[in-house]
């Protein structure tokens, strides 16, 4: 076989090999939100913490709760330095207001991720 041939073959396999492991990692390190108390779209009385529950461990790197009017509500939250799957934040009495919660979590290959749901307290 002529050089030039071999390392085409040699690139055309670098590729499909990179590409199944990027689709591998992140098959399984990549998670999301699995519940949430209040739950997601829900119409609640005034909760006295968040619970967040994920489908694996994670880092929970960043919450913030908003209020209808887009103002932040002071939440009493650090970065956890362990990896849960579930995490309690405690909130100040919330309002009558539909409020959304914004999260960032990092899984362990170390790739934030993040999303956001809203709830209403009646
Ligand atoms: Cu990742």
């Amino acid at each position: 076989m002529k050089a030039f041939q071999k390392t085409l073959i040699n690139v055309r396999n670098a590729i499909i090999i990179s590409a199944v492991a990027m689709t591998t990692t992140s098959a399984f390190a990549h998670t999301t939100l699995q519940s949430a108390i209040p739950a997601v779209n829900s119409k609640v009385t005034a909760p006295s913490k968040l619970t967040l529950t994920f489908g694996e461990p994670v880092m929970l790197m960043g919450l913030k709760l908003t209020n209808a009017q887009k103002k932040d509500v002071p939440l009493n939250f650090k970065v956890s330095s362990v990896m849960k799957k579930s995490f309690d934040i405690s909130v100040p009495k919330l309002a009558k207001s539909t409020y959304i919660e914004s999260w960032t979590i990092m899984g362990d290959d170390g790739h934030n991720m993040s999303g956001s749901y809203q709830f209403t307290v009646k």
